[in-house]
């Protein structure tokens, strides 16, 4: 097998043996954030389909859950950082719901390697808990994350309740179930502020930078 397709299998498998020395080879060769988009997200993929084929369970895809957790663990001190700077504060959640919090976590990542100021509210947040944070901590945006099918739905409800609240900060909206325009048909017209899609986490920076320049 060649370094990438190991690096896919880990994940595949659920296995940490030999995941540390693997992801040290691959840091000689590419920086950490193409090793995540590339090998890793690939055995998530994967992994994925698997599950989707009844030949995975969800123990197994939590193990691999924990190995793709620990091989971004692993990467984070690698990446590229710019210190000190405060370029603003973003609110993060998974929506009511969703456990998913792996994309999640890697926005939170980027974005505070790169000068923001991450609130991360956790998994299964609902748009109470989030109005109320919202108020203590006067986010520039607030960013939702969601990879089912329903958590996609729960995002118009979310946003709904963010305005009857009188909440209009930019909205940033990501996850594996949303796309592009589920967000400007469905999401945007339920709110007052901005809605704004994320493909993925580089694409997430990219717009808080230019939200919050
Ligand atoms: Co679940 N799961 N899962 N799962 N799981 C999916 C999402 C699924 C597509 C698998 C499948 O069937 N093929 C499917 C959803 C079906 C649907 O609704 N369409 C599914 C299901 C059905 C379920 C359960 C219902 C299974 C069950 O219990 N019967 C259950 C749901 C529980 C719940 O939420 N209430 C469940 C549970 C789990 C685990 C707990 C076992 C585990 C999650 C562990 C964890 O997150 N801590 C898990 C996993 C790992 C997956 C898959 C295999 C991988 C998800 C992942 O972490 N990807 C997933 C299949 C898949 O996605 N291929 C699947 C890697 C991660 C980096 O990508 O989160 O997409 P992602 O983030 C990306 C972008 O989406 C984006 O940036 C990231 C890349 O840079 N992004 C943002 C995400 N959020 C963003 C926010 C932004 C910006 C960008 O700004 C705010």
């Amino acid at each position: 097998m060649t370094l990438e397709e190991r690096l896919g299998n880990y994940v595949v498998e659920g296995s940490k043996e030999g995941l540390i020395a693997d992801l040290e080879e691959a840091l000689q060769n590419y920086p950490p954030l193409e090793i995540i988009n590339g090998p890793l997200m690939a055995g998530m993929e994967e992994v994925g389909r698997l599950f989707n084929q009844n030949e995975l369970i969800v123990a197994e895809v939590l193990q691999s859950a924990e190995v793709m957790k620990a091989a971004v663990a692993f990467l984070e001190p690698y990446m590229e950082k710019q210190d000190g700077s405060h370029k603003g504060k973003i609110l993060l959640a998974t929506v009511k719901g969703d456990v998913h919090d792996i994309g999640k976590n890697l926005v939170e990542i980027i974005l505070s390697n790169n000068g923001f100021h991450v609130v991360n509210l956790g998994i299964k947040v609902p748009p109470d808990q989030l109005i109320q944070a919202a108020r203590l901590e006067q986010p520039d945006a607030i960013g939702l994350s969601g990879l089912l099918v329903k958590s996609a739905q729960q995002m118009v409800i979310t946003a709904q309740d963010l305005r009857a609240a009188g909440i209009d900060v930019p909205l940033l909206v990501g996850g594996a179930a949303l796309t592009r325009k589920f967000t400007s048909n469905r999401i945007a017209p339920e709110y007052k502020g901005l809605v704004l899609f994320a493909k993925d986490a580089m694409d997430g920076l990219d717009i808080a930078n230019r939200l919050c320049k």
